[in-house]
């Protein structure tokens, strides 16, 4: 049985979160309060409408529903203002040697994000080709931790949840991936991704030879 490789998207592939930030920024700005680079750190993993519910208790804020509707939309799109301008040059450094790896020795790979925006994303840098399922905030009806993303990114790619091998950025997503059984690799800072499997703090510490013996084993 094969082994199948997921990647989170945003703090995995692409830092998204600074575009982002700017774009809940502006519209907590636009409300009357500031919303900081360090409160953005919660937002990392967590879906657009979580993340409006949290702007809102920032800024001690009421909305009705209309209200929230709509900044919701506003939001978006500001948001894809600055993903219109998203090229190659914003991989992360080595993702693009990973999954040339991958491809060449034929492992499935699939991307399991919270992100609506995720396939154009992925088209816009130029990695779309890679990518034999792409299960993201459309396809889902749980958030991470809930483990059902990846499930579902592994069944679309027929690989068994305890053959997957799952790179994630955010705690919740680390949580998804032990959730689903699969093996977690936290993408970042090691004493916040405390439950994954493996740490590394970028994709430039990883080497070929650990994928091989993943995929090996
Ligand atoms: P969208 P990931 C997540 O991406 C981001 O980390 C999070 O900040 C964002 O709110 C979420 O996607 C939803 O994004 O507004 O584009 O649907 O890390 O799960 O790839
Ligand atoms: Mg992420």
């Amino acid at each position: 049985m094969t082994k199948g490789i997921i990647f989170d998207l945003d703090g995995v592939i692409v830092d998204t979160a600074k575009y982002h930030y700017l774009a809940w920024k502006k519209l907590a700005n636009e409300l009357g309060f500031e919303f900081t680079k360090a409160q953005n750190e919660l937002f990392k993993g967590v879906s657009r409408k979580r993340c409006l519910e949290i702007l809102l208790e920032i800024g001690n804020r009421e909305a009705t529903q209309e209200e929230f509707d709509s900044w919701m939309i506003e939001k978006n799109v500001d948001y894809l203002k600055y993903i219109e301008n998203m090229d190659a040059s914003e991989i992360l450094p080595d993702v693009p040697k990973i999954l040339e790896f991958l491809k060449q020795n034929n492992i499935p790979i699939a991307l399991g994000s919270a992100s609506k925006n995720a396939q154009p994303i992925l088209e816009k840098v130029g990695l779309l080709h890679y990518f034999d399922a792409i299960v993201d905030g459309n396809n889902v009806t749980k958030a991470k931790p809930d483990p059902e993303v990846f499930l579902l990114a592994a069944k679309q790619l027929g690989v068994n949840a305890d053959d997957c091998i799952v790179f994630e950025d955010a705690v919740a997503g680390v949580e998804a991936a032990n959730a689903a059984k699969m093996i977690s690799i936290g993408i970042g800072d090691k004493d916040i991704l405390s439950e994954a499997q493996f740490n590394f703090r970028d994709f430039t510490e990883i080497s070929i030879e650990f994928i091989e013996g993943l995929i090996k084993n």
